[in-house]
């Protein structure tokens, strides 16, 4: 067995580990970060269980730090409390992006993490199962549930040679996204091997498994060796560790082979993370905005790297340069040896140890402007100004460019200094403090969940119609995100808890008429391209519009987690061929005279454009789980019943 295959094995609760089939597994840890969190606690409660069953769930504070009125207050108070009183540690605001700190703290080789967070993955650099999901998926793995997912099929990238001077990990993930697009991964575990893996250490192994969310693969994993091992040392957790490697006869259903020697140092430009070029052919663009951090690029290794090319060096005067270390414990490593000291003089904004930036909370970069960033997704829109040009890449690729302002390649850079490579040794030992991190009441029955105004309860929906006749109320393209479907930023964040006031921002960023249309037709279809609701977990993205009356999606392709959030909150997620999407517009009526019926006892859902009386079969693909859960109106009602 491969690595991956070893870990799904390992939690096989039911089904055959064949591609495409349907398997459970159980979940030994989970994570939510705050702006997922308050609904899977939500949904957590409405199960009714007073203790989580899991091995270990954590609740971070990270998104949404900007106190900017009282929603963003009573979701910290509402999340600690609960936590309190199910027995979740919670870490505090200021001490980290989930990912980072889960990473640091508590990651473990061998196990399976469950998180409402599509970065999830980012565990995966230690050999974990690291998945990301709905925030009810979470609440039910905490309520001891397995989680169920389609057998990825599982490729192994294969890593050779050794990394020039100048070119980083991030360039490895960048590649494998030049190659394998935004879709690519879909339907698969990404397991990375070779004899160029054993020279990368766990942080530099963890900003390629994060960005395998990027490629939309269901996971990404390295085995967990000696590097791993000398990780956790450092981390005084050298009993967490365990060996996990593949077989040496381990099979791959693909595999994608690179040579690190020579890559050469990458950039996603706008407005995709597949968009990649190299360095050298985008080189001269003015940059006005830097940012180095979010849980990419965000560890102790990352923010040297970027103080080691900004020593004695100043930020461009035409740049604006953020600084947001991911965790705080890399911040207080920083500030211990003087690399704070060397990025303030650089002239550095250093922000809070969060996901700022990178989520539209505040740094939105001037109109027109080019922001150069170490982050992970550059759609459309997503820094909140409209027509943003956001290029990702490398620390040390926005630590040259800072200086120069304009796009720089550091390669060159670093060898017109007549610089050799910057290494950035790793500590031997890491600060450990985890005052931050405050465990579960020992007397949880004392415990008083406290419920400022912002946390509304979840809506539900009624259970499936027998027959539907609805208007498409939107079409759109490909690649639609769920930044599209659901925006973040600092406006709509302090939303999350609040479901009947953030459907107000469905499609915002595509049509800001979507949701009084949507209401004023008591409801409808949405009709989509090639990989329809790619990016973030969100399940706002699918609760929003079900909200809103949203019935059916129809798309040419899903990616994974979304499909799965859409079914959990009964909305119907309908595959269809080209020539169907082709022939239905904007406001075609469509009828589906049997609906309930059909999904119940047939493996097709019939179509009828009401225009043209044309009619077409669909096949719905639902397992039998999920026709139940769609047939009752959602996951919780199923559950009810
Ligand atoms: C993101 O990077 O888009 C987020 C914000 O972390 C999301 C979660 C969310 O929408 O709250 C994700 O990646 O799942
Ligand atoms: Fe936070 Fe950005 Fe990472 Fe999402 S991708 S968890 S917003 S830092």
């Amino acid at each position: 067995m491969n690595a991956a295959q070893k870990l799904i094995s390992s939690h096989l609760v039911s089904g055959n580990m064949k591609p495409g089939e349907e398997i459970a597994i159980s979940i030994d840890q989970t994570l939510t970060q705050d702006a997922t969190g308050t609904m899977a606690y939500l949904e957590f409660e409405a199960m009714g269980i007073p203790k989580v069953k899991t091995k270990l769930s954590v609740s971070y504070i990270d998104h949404n730090t900007l106190q900017t009125g009282f929603e963003n207050a009573d979701d910290h108070r509402f999340l600690q409390t609960i936590a309190a009183k199910h027995g979740i540690y919670f870490s505090k605001p200021g001490n980290g992006i989930c990912h980072q700190v889960h990473l640091e703290r508590f990651s473990k080789p061998g196990q399976t993490l469950l998180g409402s967070d599509s970065h999830t993955p980012n565990a995966g650099a230690v050999g974990m199962l690291a998945i990301g999901a709905g925030g009810l998926n979470v609440a039910l793995a905490m309520a001891g549930e397995p989680f169920y997912m389609l057998m990825p099929k599982v490729v192994r990238v294969t890593l050779t040679g050794r990394l020039q001077a100048g070119v980083t990990a991030k360039d490895i993930i960048l590649e494998v996204l030049r190659r394998l697009t935004v879709k690519g991964g879909v339907g698969k575990i990404i397991e990375y091997g070779g004899n160029g893996i054993k020279n990368l250490t766990v942080p530099e192994r963890a900003t390629i498994t994060n960005m395998g969310a990027e490629l939309g693969a269901t996971s990404s994993v390295f085995p967990s060796d000696e590097q791993t091992k000398a990780f956790f040392k450092a981390q005084k957790r050298e009993r967490d560790w365990t060996e996990l490697k593949p077989d040496k006869d381990a099979e791959y259903d693909e595999e994608v082979i690179i040579d690190l020697g020579k890559l050469v140092p990458l950039a996603a430009a706008p407005s995709s993370p597949d968009n990649v070029k190299r360095v050298k052919e985008i080189r001269g663009t003015p940059v006005r905005q830097v940012c180095i951090g979010s849980c990419v690029n965000s560890s102790y290794a990352d923010l040297m790297l970027a103080a080691r090319m900004l020593k004695n060096q100043k930020a461009h005067p035409d740049v604006s340069l953020t600084i947001s270390p991911g965790s705080r414990q890399a911040f207080q490593m920083i500030s211990k040896n003087g690399a704070l000291e060397i990025l303030i003089s650089a002239g550095a904004r250093v922000l809070e140890c969060a996901c700022g930036p990178c989520i539209g909370m505040g740094q939105s970069p001037a109109t027109g402007a080019v922001s150069l960033r170490t982050f992970n997704r550059n759609f459309p829109g997503r820094s909140g100004t409209a027509n943003d040009k956001v290029y990702l890449c490398s620390p040390l690729t926005a630590a040259a460019s800072a200086i120069t302002g304009k796009i720089t390649d550091p390669k060159e850079w670093l060898k017109s200094l007549k610089v050799q490579r910057l290494k950035v040794k790793l500590p031997g030992k890491y600060v450990i403090d985890d005052s931050m991190i405050i465990s579960p009441s020992k007397k949880p029955e004392k415990v008083i969940v406290e419920r400022g105004p912002n946390i509304k309860p979840l809506p539900v929906r009624g259970a499936l119609e027998g027959s539907l006749k609805a208007k498409v109320i939107l079409k759109v393209g490909d690649n639609i995100t769920t930044d599209d479907i659901m925006p973040a930023g600092a406006k709509i964040l302090p939303l999350r808890s609040n479901i009947p006031a953030i459907s107000e921002f469905v499609f915002s960023k595509v049509d800001t008429s979507f949701p009084s249309r949507a209401k004023a037709a008591g409801g409808g279809i949405v009709l989509g391209g090639i990989n329809y609701g790619q990016g973030s977990s969100r399940e706002h993205a699918a609760l929003a519009p079900m909200y809103l009356g949203v019935k059916i999606v129809l798309a040419k392709s899903f990616a994974r987690i979304h499909k799965d959030n859409l079914i959990n909150f009964g909305i119907l997620p309908l595959t269809i061929p080209p020539d169907v999407y082709d022939s239905i517009e904007q406001d075609t009526e469509i009828k589906l005279p049997a609906l309930a019926k059909e999904v119940r006892e047939s493996l097709e859902v019939t179509l009828i454009n009401v225009k043209t009386e044309e009619a077409y079969k669909v096949d719905h693909g639902l397992t039998e789980r999920q026709r139940k859960i769609i047939l009752a109106g959602g996951l919780l009602n199923c559950i009810k019943k």
